[in-house]
Formats: C-alpha cells, sequence, structure tokens
C-alpha cells in the first residue's frame, strides 16, 4: 500500500479492506501504461490465458478462450440489491442487501489468495464532461485489465482527476477461483457452478460485486454494470438518462449533419449500424459508439448524447466485408479476441465471417476443428475488443466532453411480422410508447416462423438499475423539464420483417442508410408520410430506393399497417405493462387506449 499512486482516503481505505478480505498474494495498482499492458499480455501468453496472432497478419493481437461454463452475461445471477423489491422492479432480480452483503463476504473471503490483486482507476465519460463517473475495479483478473484499458479511460490521469476528495463507485470483482500454495493456475480460472456466480449492484451505495465469471459484461464491470445498472439509477436523481443506444453522425451529400442514437435489444445489429457504409451515394456515416448512450439536456434545450465507453466488444460471428466493413478495418490490430476460432496461420476465423473456412482451425474450445466436423469453430457470442479510435469512421467529437445534440432517436427489435420498417411518433408521449413496447424475436426461430418474442422496453430490460415503471415515468417527464420541439423525433425500425414464405424483405446493412435518409427529411420537414393509426408512415415514394431492386409487393408489405397483427400487438403490450401494475405511468395507458381506439 505504500507505493499506492493516490492520497485519497476513501479509496486508500477501502483498498485496504479489500486486501484483508480478498487476501491476495500482492498488490498491482494499474498505471494504464502501454508498457504496463505489454507485461501483462506476456504474463497471460505465458500462463496460456492468452495465445499471441501473428504479429504480421494481426499486429499486437491476442486470443483468449474462455472456460466453456463462461461465455456469456448471466441474466439470472444479476441482482439489483435496492433497499426494496418494489425499487428494484419486476424487471431485475432482488435480494436483501444486508443479507446480499454477508452472503458476499464469505464468497470474497480469501478469494484472490495466490493472486495478484489488480486496482483498476478507470472513467466512464470523457473527464472533462459534466456527468463522467470514476470507478475503481479490484480484480484478480488481467485478462480483465488489458479489456478494461481498451473500454475505458484507465489509469493514473483517472487518479488526478479523483484527487484527495473525490467521490468513486467501487467495483469488486474475483475470478473465484483461489489457488493453494503451489496450485498449478489454468488458463480461464472461474467459478463453474453457475448458482456460484454473483452479479451484484448496490444502487444506493453505490457499488457493484462480481464474483465468479471472468467474462464480458460479468466482469469488465464499467460496461454494463456501471454505465447502465447503476448509472441508470443516478441518471435518475441527477435528470438525466443512460441508455442502451449507438450514437451515429449522418452527413449528407449537401453538408447537413444529424446525429442519431438507436436503442435495439442485443443481437440486433447495433454495432453493425453504429458504424454502418451508407450504400446511398454521397452519404457519410459517422460512429460515435455502438452500445451505450448517456443523453443529458443542454443549456440550449436539446438532448446531448455522450458515449461513456472508449472500445467496442462487437460479436464477432456474422462480422464480414458486408456486415461491417469498418469493424473489419478497426479490428485488424490491438485486439483481444476471446473464443474464436484459430486459423494455422495464427489469424482468426468465425461463422459468417464472408471468406471461405479454413481447412483446419483450432476452435473455441482448444480442439481440433474442420468444417464438416458438425461444431461451430466460434462460440456464437465470441468477441472482440478493439480501440473506438481505431473505427475508421471515428466521429471527430465522439469524446466531445458536452456530447452531441440528436436530431432523433430509433428504437427497434427482430420482428418478422406485423411492426412496419419504419415509423414515426406522433408526440413525445406516443415516442416513449414505442420505446416500451419494444421486443425482440429470438433469432433461433426457424425460417420463415416468427421466433419467441421477448419484450424488452427501451432494450433496458437487463440494464436498468430501477423499477421500469419509474424508468418509463423519467423518460415521460423529459418534455416536462424541456420545450419538447426541441426533443429529438422518435422513430421505430424493424430491418428484420419477412414475409409469409419467411423471404427477407429488407436488405438491411448499407441499405438502412435509405431509412436514416428519411429520418433526416422528417426532422427536417420535408420527408414525405401519411399518418396511420400506429403512427407516421412514409409514403410509398418517400425512401429513396434508387439502384434498390425492391419489388412493390415487399415495398407494400413493409410500409403497411397489418390492423389485425397490431391489434394482437397492443395486448401484448398491455399484458407486459400489467407487470408494473401502480408505477406504470397513466401516459402510457392512455397511449395504449389511444392505439387500440385508432385500430378500431
Ligand atoms: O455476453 C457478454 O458478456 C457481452 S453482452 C454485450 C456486449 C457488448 C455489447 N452489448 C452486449 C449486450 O448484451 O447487450
Ligand atoms: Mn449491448
Amino acid at each position: 500500500m505504500s507505493a499506492a499512486p493516490t492520497t485519497n482516503p476513501k479509496l486508500l481505505a477501502w483498498v485496504e479492506e479489500m486486501i484483508q478480505l480478498c487476501q491476495p498474494a500482492g498488490v498491482h495498482w494499474c498505471d494504464g501504461s502501454e508498457a504496463e499492458t505489454q507485461r501483462l499480455c506476456d504474463l497471460m501468453v505465458q500462463g496460456g490465458t492468452f495465445t499471441k496472432l501473428n504479429e504480421k497478419l494481426r499486429p499486437g493481437c491476442y486470443l483468449a478462450r474462455s472456460h466453456a461454463s463462461d461465455v456469456a452475461r448471466v441474466e439470472d445471477r444479476t441482482f439489483i440489491c435496492a433497499k426494496t423489491q418494489e425499487e428494484a422492479g419486476p424487471n431485475n432480480h432482488w435480494a436483501d442487501p444486508a443479507e446480499m452483503r454477508q452472503r458476499l463476504l464469505g464468497l470474497f473471503k480469501g478469494s484472490m489468495a495466490g493472486r495478484t490483486m489488480y486496482i483498476i482507476p478507470f472513467a466512464m465519460g470523457p473527464l472533462d464532461s459534466p456527468i463522467a463517473k470514476i470507478g475503481i475495479e479490484v480484480t484478480d483478473s488481467a485478462y480483465v485489465v488489458v479489456n478494461m484499458r481498451i473500454m475505458t479511460r484507465m489509469g493514473q490521469a483517472v487518479l488526478d482527476k479523483l484527487g484527495v476528495g473525490g467521490a468513486f463507485i467501487p467495483c469488486l470483482h474475483s475470478v473465484g477461483a483461489p489457488l493453494r500454495p503451489g496450485q498449478q493456475d489454468v488458463p480461464w480460472p472461474c467459478e463453474p457452478d453457475p448458482k456460484k456466480k454473483y452479479i451484484v449492484h448496490f444502487p444506493d451505495d453505490p457499488s457493484i460485486w462480481s464474483f465468479g465469471s471472468g467474462y464480458g459484461g460479468n466482469a469488465l464491470l464499467g460496461k454494463k454494470c456501471l454505465a447502465l445498472r447503476i448509472a441508470s439509477t443516478i441518471a435518475r436523481r441527477e435528470g438525466w438518462l443512460a441508455e442502451h443506444m449507438l450514437i451515429l453522425g449522418l452527413t449528407s451529400p449537401q453538408g447537413t449533419k444529424h446525429y442519431v442514437a438507436a436503442a435495439f435489444p442485443s443481437a440486433c445489429g447495433k454495432t453493425n449500424l453504429a458504424m454502418m457504409q451508407p450504400s446511398l451515394p454521397g452519404w457519410k456515416v459517422t460512429c460515435l459508439g455502438d452500445d451505450i448512450a448517456w443523453l443529458r439536456l443542454g443549456q440550449d434545450g436539446r438532448l446531448y448524447a455522450t458515449n461513456p465507453e472508449t472500445g467496442f466488444f462487437g460479436v464477432a460471428p456474422g462480422t464480414s466485408q458486408h456486415s461491417n466493413p469498418n469493424a473489419l478495418a478497426a479490428i485488424t490490430r490491438n485486439t483481444i479476441f476471446t473464443n474464436v476460432a484459430l486459423k494455422p496461420d495464427g489469424d482468426v476465423w468465425w461463422e459468417d465471417m464472408g471468406v471461405p473456412a479454413p481447412a483446419t482451425a483450432i476452435d473455441w474450445e482448444g480442439n481440433d476443428w474442420t468444417p464438416d466436423c458438425g461444431r461451430k469453430a466460434a462460440h456464437p457470442n465470441s468477441r472482440f475488443t478493439a480501440p473506438a479510435a481505431q473505427c475508421p469512421v471515428i466521429d471527430p467529437d465522439w469524446q466531445s466532453a458536452e456530447g452531441v445534440p440528436l436530431s432523433a432517436i430509433l428504437f427497434g427489435g427482430r420482428r418478422a411480422t406485423t411492426i412496419p420498417l419504419v415509423n414515426e411518433a406522433v408526440s413525445w408521449e406516443h415516442g416513449v410508447f414505442l420505446g416500451s413496447a419494444c421486443g425482440s424475436e429470438t433469432t433461433a426461430a426457424a425460417l420463415g416462423k416468427a421466433g419467441v418474442l421477448r419484450r424488452d422496453p427501451f432494450a433496458m430490460l437487463p440494464f436498468c438499475g430501477y423499477n421500469m415503471g419509474d424508468y418509463f415515468a423519467h423518460w415521460l417527464a423529459l418534455a416536462q423539464r424541456t420545450d419538447r420541439r426541441k426533443l429529438p423525433r422518435v422513430f421505430f425500425t424493424n430491418w428484420f420483417r419477412r414475409s409469409d414464405s419467411g423471404k427477407w424483405l429488407w436488405p438491411g446493412y448499407g441499405e438502412n442508410s435509405r431509412v436514416l435518409k428519411w429520418v433526416c427529411e422528417r426532422v427536417e420537414g420535408t420527408g414525405q408520410a401519411v399518418e396511420t393509426p400506429i403512427g407516421f408512415l412514409p409514403t410509398p415514394d418517400a425512401l429513396d430506393l434508387s439502384g434498390l431492386n425492391l419489388n412493390g409487393d415487399d415495398l407494400r408489405h413493409l410500409l403497411s399497417v397489418d390492423v389485425e397483427g397490431w391489434k394482437k400487438e397492443v395486448e401484448d403490450v398491455a399484458a407486459s405493462y400489467s407487470n408494473y401494475k401502480d408505477r406504470l405511468p397513466s401516459a402510457l395507458t392512455e397511449q395504449l387506449a389511444l392505439l387500440r381506439q385508432r385500430l378500431g
């Protein structure tokens, strides 16, 4: 502790307490330097956690393979320990804070024996942003340290900002695999029993405790835990919003620029849209973030968006030259790959990469793999961790302290039927209704059949740190705090509509720029639309479909109101609302009633 690079007494006291609790073999304060990262990567190569990739083909890149029991976020082990279950809401698992604390103290006791405790000072949001938050993650995973360095602003600059009296959010993480003296370590230590993993949030402290997993959102505590679950509770108090949204800039051939934020449930292609290459000539997309947006009213009454992260933790399978050329370019160097396949030439491969499968490879579990072996080479949730600055279309203002003013917000989901390609809300309240009705179908659905629909309001179901009914009210209240004409226009999009025979009706990817163009035109007052029972839909010739071979029937299907489908939709949304009981704002019940009425 004498080597601590801070004099902040609260931080020193907390770290001392954590050392006493976790009993590590050593302590390392992270400075975030290049040299430190290199030392940790070398250490992980020696220990078998990392494989260095071919330096010529993927300079500065590494591959990690996780334990087969530790491959994704664990929603059923994620808890919001608010004072009461009512505060956490039906959208969260809840446990009594005092009881949970006792349970966690038992688990963390001696949990880092034989390991190094790393202390990671990190900031979510640019350090000079008025809503930036400082976290300190204490972890026994070097993998977490090197990922956090990509995903957050990390190191000495954060401690300098914290100073002697600054506040921080304590984030305790252990893989839950202490080493006995002389015990050999494994490449991916973790607690294999799913029932012993805990991802716990105490919104009243606030603090985060994560035990047993070394993977993704379970372990990189700045991301879903801090920047969404805890930040959403802070944002409610402080009057802003922490959202599961990408942020992009869209510039027309005439040079007019609009910023758009978009919320889609997990696995709906947010990273692809965030950095898309528009198919429309002369249009340009720039990326500000692919997963999280913090939104706050500016002095001028407009809503400003900031990405609190500095990297992409993107899903690898499906990332190809067709779906996301800019992501492929961003991950050519200084990238950590987790659970993808290793080719004999020391490069990586995954399903739907758009290049032929190698004749042989090592799969994500470390076994020999051939294309005909009947197994996937990469895990479906395999990931790349890459610096945002490496994205070829990163927006020049992506680190702006004030954020960027939003012209539009898009909601969406993966829906085979009923939901049109694009639909504009008629008012802020209607927009909040559209957000609250978000849902997505499982991708495993048989071709042509709708998958199982999971309602995912605002794409925040796994990430809202308090009662979703109160969250809806917080969104509605924004219109009382500013001139509502200055708020972004709200749209609902669906790139995943299928015909009755199961054919995709919309080509997606770069072609989505045609929808974004209409969105900009609506904001500017030039886009043609017809008012329908569900909102404003583009008139048949309002979308720029030049050069796209879309047949008239398919276009009509994409842009029509399926009244019978919508009647079922209304009842399904009503059923989801019943979860929130008296916490559901009356404005949303009214929106539902109005929609029922308009549908006849
Ligand atoms: O499985 C994980 O731990 C990652 S989940 C994830 C990662 C990046 C961005 N979004 C998500 C998500 O589930 O929404
Ligand atoms: Mn996400």
